[in-house]
């Protein structure tokens, strides 16, 4: 405890100037965390991503993502979970994986981890200048609205995707938050006129590769994703069962969906590799690497499936649908039936869970399964 205690500011009264954001920056820079920025809470770009969330839930987009009705009001306004909040320190981190069934971002340890203690560094080293200062730190599972505040904080611009795309970076980059308590004295990072004019993704002029590469069609326009078609959504929130047009253009995706980023061309090139220091990609988990065997997956049991999905964000997907999941992508293979196959079909078809079996059926029909005499759904 310092001496100095009693000419500490009252929590009220405290400030982020330019100097300490940019000892901030060097702290999170150090520890993994590109590109540092802060926005305050009351910038009036908020007012547009605010809308766009009121219009996402009037539409119903939220679907069957609970957590995102539950936090509606404070997404709007994260002063509510961390009363005299005045402003957000935005921060991202890069990663990288091998393109396949499971998403890039879900092959990298749990990002909320990784970027959760990278951010605690940061918090550490605010206290230490703003003694009293009160903080929170929100890795998607708090609700903020953490690609507007990247975007307003100056951390890149967003994308017809939706995806917050950094320069020289592009779009897969990852976000976290700290929520703060002290105000921030410097100039915006993007002044609200700016904010307030066109749409955030003017950037992407007149390409519209994203929108039109959609596997699903799950974009009702620029940045306006309905993500009841997003085979992210599909693979990793939903929990009821997958209409089969749907399903039927899944592919073998399992677990989330980079559609959208592998074909921006803010995306391509070698800029990212060159411009991100080893220490700062989000790390492969830790363990064997995670081989993606759909028949194995199909009829995973429940300690082989908590080491598929440990240190890993795959973690959200419960057993049940990563089954039902492997078997739709068994469904959609064009390859002749393996043995392998058929038996993991077969097991799902005797399956208790519903789903499971409906999986296996569209599976056993569209490889022929159940054209074969004596087989069965029943
Ligand atoms: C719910 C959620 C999902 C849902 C719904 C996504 C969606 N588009 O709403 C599902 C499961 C589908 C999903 C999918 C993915 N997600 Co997600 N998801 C979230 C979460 C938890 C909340 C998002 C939210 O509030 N949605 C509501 C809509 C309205 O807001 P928004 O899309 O975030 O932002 C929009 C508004 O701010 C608006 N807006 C802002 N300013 C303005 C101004 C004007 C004028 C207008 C018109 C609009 C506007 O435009 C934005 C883009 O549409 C965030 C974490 C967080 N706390 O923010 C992660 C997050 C957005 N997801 C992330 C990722 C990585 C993904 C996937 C790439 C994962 C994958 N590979 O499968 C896909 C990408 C799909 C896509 N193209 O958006 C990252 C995005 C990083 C980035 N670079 O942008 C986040 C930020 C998580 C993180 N901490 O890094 N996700
Ligand atoms: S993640 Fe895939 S399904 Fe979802 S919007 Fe992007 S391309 Fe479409
Ligand atoms: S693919 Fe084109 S339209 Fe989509 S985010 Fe990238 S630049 Fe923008």
């Amino acid at each position: 405890m310092s001496d100095e205690a009693p000419t500490e500011r009252p929590p009220s009264d405290q400030a982020i100037d330019p100097p300490l954001l940019e000892r901030l920056a060097s702290v999170a820079q150090a520890r993994g965390l590109l590109r540092l920025g802060i926005v305050r809470l009351d910038h009036p770009g908020f007012a547009p991503a605010r809308d766009a969330l009121d219009r996402f839930h009037a539409a119903g987009k939220h679907g069957e993502m609970g957590f995102m009705t539950r936090t509606r009001a404070i997404r709007r306004d994260p002063a509510q979970m961390l009363p005299g909040a005045r402003s957000l320190l935005v921060a991202l981190v890069p990663y990288d994986a091998e393109p396949g069934p499971i998403a890039r971002y879900a092959r990298s340890s749990d990002y909320h981890t990784v970027i959760h203690g990278r951010l605690m560094e940061v918090e550490a080293a605010l206290r230490d200048a703003l003694p009293g200062v009160r903080s929170l730190i929100c890795v998607d599972t708090k609700p903020v609205l953490e690609r507007a505040a990247a975007m307003l904080a100056g951390l890149g611009f967003l994308g017809k995707s939706g995806c917050l795309i950094a320069p020289g970076l592009g779009s897969y980059v990852l976000l976290g938050a700290l929520l703060v308590t002290a105000r921030w004295t410097g100039a915006d990072a993007l002044a609200p006129e700016e904010a307030l004019r066109g749409a955030p993704w003017d950037a992407c002029g007149d390409c519209r590769r994203c929108l039109d590469a959609c596997p699903t069609q799950a974009f009702d326009g620029p940045g306006d994703l309905d993500p009841r078609r997003c085979v992210s959504y599909l693979t990793i929130e939903h929990r009821g069962p997958i209409a089969d047009s749907l399903a039927d253009r899944l592919g073998e995706r399992i677990a989330g969906c980079d559609v959208c980023q592998e074909v921006c061309p803010y995306n391509a090139g070698a800029a990212r590799f060159r411009l991100t220091p080893e220490a700062a990609w989000i790390p492969p988990p830790p363990g064997r690497a995670r081989d993606v065997d759909l028949v194995a997956l199909a009829t995973v049991g429940n300690s082989q499936h908590r080491a598929f999905v440990k240190h890993t964000a795959l973690r959200r997907i419960p057993r049940r649908h990563l089954r039902r999941n492997a078997l739709l992508a068994l469904g959609n293979r064009e390859t002749p039936l393996r043995a392998a196959e058929r038996a993991a079909i077969t097991r799902g078809l005797e399956d208790r869970e519903p789903q499971i079996v409906a999986a296996a059926e569209r599976a056993a029909r569209r490889r022929g399964l159940l054209d074969e005499p004596g087989s069965s759904a029943d």
